[in-house]
């Protein structure tokens, strides 16, 4: 018999009874479609981790940290630095599962030829993208402040896709890339949710893949952003993806845990 599992019951609770039924019911695993169920926002979605990435937009030193470019434009960088303990967290544990992780940093090359012009003079700032900022040139590759924070710094091997604009697969490689390693879901977690999130998991949708945007992993200078971000991708039914908090991802992950052991 397969087990029912209500997306009302707590994650945790939901992968015991996976774990206790797996020597006995095979079938169970093909019931979920492969995958773990995590408990989300508009349905629960079923993460295979075979075939997803995480991916992790922007966690860049000028975004977040004090003194950089975010903060030099007046913003509030704690609405970012939030999010980082919670992406470790989500961090550590998709690495320890086994999963294929993908950074992303918003940037322009030194010349700045693949800076538009009208995103050179957008906000008709005295300091604009190129200018010496507080970490080197404001969103120059190579420079201190285009870097990911060193908390969630990529591990060799682990993929960081440099993108001009504010969605990760325009003008980049990160759609080749995940075709070739046969990803079909991205667990979206990073910074702005919504612009460079939202951008991207639009772009991710419209290409085919199944977008699980992890709300305590992504943060706004604008709080309102931030929750409008999230509502705009679960509503009408997940019209561009889900939304789960990490804690729910945790314990999938927890399951994949217990499945492999079992599997040994
Ligand atoms: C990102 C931005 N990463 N807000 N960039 O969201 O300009």
């Amino acid at each position: 018999m397969v087990p029912q599992v209500s997306p009302s019951v707590d994650g945790r609770l939901a992968y015991a009874v996976l774990a206790l039924n797996l020597h006995r019911e095979p079938a169970f695993i093909l019931a979920f479609g492969g995958g773990m169920l995590v408990e989300a926002q508009p349905y629960p979605y079923s993460l295979n981790l075979e075939a997803a990435a995480l991916l992790i937009i922007d966690m860049q030193r000028d975004f977040l940290e004090p003194g950089g470019f975010g903060e030099m434009l007046g913003n509030d960088v704690s609405q970012l630095r939030r999010t980082i303990e919670p992406n470790k967290a989500l961090l550590g544990a998709w690495r320890e599962a086994g999963g294929l992780v993908i950074h992303t940093r918003e940037g322009h090359r030194p010349d700045l030829a693949d800076l538009p012009p009208a995103k050179k003079i957008r906000g008709r700032g005295a300091t604009c993208i190129g200018d010496p900022g507080p970490m080197g040139r404001i969103l120059v590759r190579g420079e201190a402040g285009h870097d990911i924070i060193p908390e969630l710094y990529p591990a060799a091997g682990e993929p960081v896709i440099d993108k001009p604009g504010k969605g990760a697969f325009f003008a980049t490689d990160l759609h080749a890339i995940l075709q070739n390693r046969g990803i079909a879901q991205l667990v979206v977690t990073g910074v702005t949710t919504g612009v460079c999130v939202n951008t991207t998991v639009r772009e991710a949708n419209d290409r085919g893949y199944d977008c699980l945007v992890v709300a305590d992993c992504c943060g706004s200078y604008f709080p309102e952003f931030h929750e409008m971000g999230l509502r705009m991708i679960a509503a009408q039914g997940g019209i561009f993806g889900w939304v789960a908090p990490s804690a729910n991802v945790i314990a999938a992950l927890a399951g994949v845990k217990v499945m492999k052991g079992a599997a040994k």
